[in-house]
């Protein structure tokens, strides 16, 4: 995911433009799995914008389709700026390449290319052998970032991801006692809402999830409720857990029973049974099968053993972290990751901080991990 510099010699009126289709795109964040969110603009000669359209949902008309439906004959000779190259493949929906040629687009201008192996640099070909003007690279670091999840998913069939942690500046995510309601502010935590919105599930560890009894619901206006993972080798869960009263379908068990108490099979709409492997569970493995519900991204929110088997396998990509101003101490209080068994601080695992801010008194860091 090398940083991407495309950018000299774009007039801001592009990139004006691609960062309205990047905005239109952005509606549709968490919706569209195991698709990408796209937004498109179309603008005619003179520069008005005579339509715009984002893909909604996988299944559904792709952005590019969506504007031009909008912009109807006034796309003719017109412009059309579109954060993913448009594809030209038959997948769910017909090829994009074909409506942009018969509505006779004069010039296209793309963010970034589609990492999809049946599109990747082929859609940009076949406009420009229509005789179509195209301009790559305008807004491409955003538009990268917007479909980090896609991209890591259509390469290598994983989904995307992330752990996400708050801890105190003494690094504790709870006390000794495991209190942890609230290591972090109110703000930190209406940001991780917004998370859950964005991805396709949230995943938590057996201990976390009997500990914390959490709904790992999204409680924010217009929010949808990601799927609930919950990643139990023994399967062994207590009845009356808080998810158990939410919507079935969207509780997932990756477990490596084979024999469930009633309960918990009745609990949960999915269970992906996954082989043992070194005595753990082969969570690469179930991660695969995943993508057969569409998910493609995962918050992991704990505990700490679950956040180390997902660095030690090499399947995380990236960590929210939030620092609350706050000192517990304790040798027994819990730190976000469990034993990598790394004995010397040149083997550490580095972190790539991609963003730093503050929410309210919390810090909040944004990184990614490398190999993920
Ligand atoms: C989208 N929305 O706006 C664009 C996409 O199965 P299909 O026909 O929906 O095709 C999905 C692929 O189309 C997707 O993996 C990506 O490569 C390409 N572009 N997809 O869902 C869009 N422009
Ligand atoms: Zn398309």
């Amino acid at each position: 995911f090398g940083v991407l510099n495309f950018l000299r010699g774009v007039n801001m009126n592009d990139q004006q433009l691609m960062k309205r289709a990047l905005k239109l795109a952005k509606r549709a964040l968490g919706r569209t799995s195991p698709n990408p969110v796209v937004g498109a603009v179309i603008v005619d000669k003179d520069g008005n914008i005579v339509g715009e359209g984002y893909h909604k949902k996988a299944g559904l008309p792709h952005a590019e389709r969506e504007a031009l439906k909008a912009a109807g004959e006034k796309a003719r000779g017109g412009t059309m700026y579109v954060t993913l190259e448009p594809c030209c493949h038959y997948g769910r929906t017909p090829p994009c390449t074909e409506a942009i040629i018969a509505a006779g687009i004069k010039k296209v201008v793309v963010a970034v290319r589609d990492p999809n192996p049946k599109v990747s640099g082929k859609g940009i070909e076949i406009l420009r052998n229509a005789g179509i003007e195209v301009v790559e690279g305008v807004l491409a670091e955003e538009a990268f970032y917007l479909n980090e999840k896609f991209f890591k998913f259509i390469k290598t069939g994983l989904p995307f991801i992330s752990l996400k942690w708050a801890m105190t500046v003494d690094g504790k995510i709870a006390t000794e006692t495991y209190d942890s309601r609230w290591v972090s502010g109110e703000k930190s935590r209406s940001f991780v809402h917004r998370l859950r919105n964005e991805y396709d599930a949230v995943l938590v560890g057996a201990k976390t999830l009997i500990i914390d009894n959490p709904l790992l619901t999204c409680r924010i206006p217009q929010g949808r409720n990601p799927y609930r993972i919950v990643l139990s080798g023994s399967g062994n869960l207590p009845e009356g857990l808080n998810i158990f009263q939410l919507e079935k379908e969207k509780n997932v068990l990756i477990t490596a029973s084979k024999k469930l108490p009633k309960h918990v099979s009745n609990g949960f709409g999915h269970i992906v049974t996954a082989p043992l492997g070194e005595n753990r569970i082969n969570i690469k493995e179930a991660f695969l099968e995943l993508s057969r519900l569409g998910i493609i991204s995962i918050l992991v929110e704990g505990g700490a053993v679950v956040h180390a088997s997902l660095l030690q396998n090499r399947l995380a990509d990236k960590a929210y972290i939030f620092i609350a101003p706050k000192i517990v101490g304790g040798k027994n209080a819990p730190g976000p990751i469990g034993d990598l068994k790394i004995s010397l601080m040149k083997d550490a695992l580095p972190l790539a901080i991609h963003k730093l801010r503050r929410f309210g008194e919390d810090v909040f860091i944004e990184g990614y991990f490398s190999g993920g």
